[in-house]
């Protein structure tokens, strides 16, 4: 079974050949998920490998190039404020009163493995610092 690492190291080497990715298929509803919000222009549904007693992803329903947030372009400024918008009040829906951490991997060195912009939103237990 290979590491977070290996996977998100697979992962770059594909990140931009524009081929679709699991999270397009659980847009396009091909795959089950646990969707918890959806509105006409982002989707949050539970992670399938939780870090926590609350995990979950937030992300543009059309990717647009946002194949990761280093790829941020002016025009993608509204789409990035709505994501953190809804984060938040997804986590609100979900009950996390008491704070939790929201996490873009970005790249290789970020160990990104799903190149399709995601925000993951980890909460129900106390987090550390520094992260690994
Ligand atoms: O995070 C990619 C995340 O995507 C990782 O935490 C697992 C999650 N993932 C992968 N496939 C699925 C499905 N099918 N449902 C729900 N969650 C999924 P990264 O930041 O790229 O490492």
């Amino acid at each position: 079974m290979a590491s977070e690492v290996e996977r998100a190291q697979a992962a770059a080497a594909q990140a931009d050949s524009g081929a679709p990715t699991i999270f397009d298929k659980i847009i396009s509803k091909q795959i089950p998920a646990q969707i918890i919000y959806e509105d006409e222009d982002a989707l949050a549904f539970r992670d399938i490998n939780p870090q926590g007693p609350v995990h979950f992803l937030v992300i543009p329903k059309v990717r647009n190039g946002l194949t990761q947030l280093a790829k941020a372009k002016e025009e993608h400024k509204p789409l990035l404020g709505h994501l953190l918008y809804v984060a938040a009040q997804v986590a609100k829906q979900e009950g996390l009163s008491q704070g939790y951490r929201v996490v873009v991997n970005d790249g290789p060195n970020g160990c990104q493995s799903v190149y399709h912009l995601h925000l993951h939103i980890i909460g129900g237990r106390q987090m550390n610092w520094p992260p690994g």
